[in-house]
């Protein structure tokens, strides 16, 4: 991926016939941080729902879609791309400075998202332009 902090991360899946798939995710082996806090998001059942349009300064995440699709757009203030993710054992490591946008969700699309801290508005940046300043500013 020709992104800044961030990769695709593949979950092994283990199959089981007619009985579904279950999909691991292990710290330190998959996910490549400790898990401090988890959460997911849902009822994103409207055509104009966009979330994230945000970078953090430290968090470290990784992000699943466990139903449906969406895009998440990705830009490290350098290249930017657009990934459409429909598979629950595929994730997105977003690491630190990293612009994220999701969007174009399906009716049925939950998210679950793993994160090495708990929750700091503090960490957010939510401006394009201080998003960019601050890349500037960490050279
Ligand atoms: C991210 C993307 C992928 C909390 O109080 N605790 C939490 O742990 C979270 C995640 C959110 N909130 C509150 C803060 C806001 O008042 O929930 C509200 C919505 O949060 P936000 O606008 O940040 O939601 P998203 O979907 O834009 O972003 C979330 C995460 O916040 C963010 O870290 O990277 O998902």
């Amino acid at each position: 991926m020709n992104l800044k902090n961030c990769e695709i991360i593949h979950l092994r899946r283990i199959e089981d016939g007619n009985d579904g798939t279950i999909s691991v995710a292990e710290e330190h082996r998959d996910i490549p941080f400790k898990t401090k806090r988890v959460y997911y998001i849902y009822d994103l059942d409207n055509a104009s729902a966009l979330r994230g349009k945000h970078a953090h300064k430290e968090l470290e995440q990784v992000i699943f879609c466990m139903h449906g699709s969406y895009t998440l757009g990705l830009d490290d203030g350098t290249n930017q791309m657009d990934i459409r993710v429909e598979d629950p054992s595929m994730g997105v490591y977003l690491g630190p400075e990293l612009w994220h946008t999701m969007y174009d969700f399906s009716d049925d699309c939950v998210l679950m998202v793993m994160a090495s801290d708990y929750y700091n508005e503090s960490d957010y940046i939510r401006n394009y332009d201080e998003f960019k300043n601050y890349l500037k500013n960490q050279k």
